[in-house]
């Protein structure tokens, strides 16, 4: 074999597994996205609170990406599934939560200090 036999065989092989790797990423990923929704921790998103609201159970969170949810990052309030919930939590707190959406209604169902 010389040189430009050599770099040839390499090309054909990358060109052959090419297709290969990118049928295992696309089999890999809907597998990884039902692993996201089992997951609990998966679904956690970060934030920080803003206010909390201990007669309503309602907490401002300026939070991160909601991936759950769809949501971008941005400050807003939540309803909470329980007020205990809101009773975990003060202004400045730094956490993580989950939020899912219940008839429209973004509810904090979980909420756990982000140390
Ligand atoms: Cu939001």
């Amino acid at each position: 074999m010389n040189s430009k036999t050599v770099v040839l065989f390499g090309v054909l092989i990358a060109a052959a597994l090419s297709p290969l790797a990118v049928l295992a990423q696309t089999s890999a990923t809907p597998a990884k996205q039902g692993d996201a929704k089992s997951d609990q921790s998966g679904d956690m998103a970060q934030g920080e609170i803003q206010k909390v609201d201990t007669d309503t159970g309602r907490i401002t969170i300026k939070h991160g990406e909601i991936k759950n949810l769809g949501m971008p990052g941005m400050t807003m309030v939540f309803a909470t599934k329980d007020k205990s919930i809101a009773d975990k939590v003060k202004t400045g707190d730094k956490i993580r939560f989950k939020a899912v959406n219940e008839n429209g209604k973004l509810i904090v169902t979980e909420i756990a200090q982000d140390k």
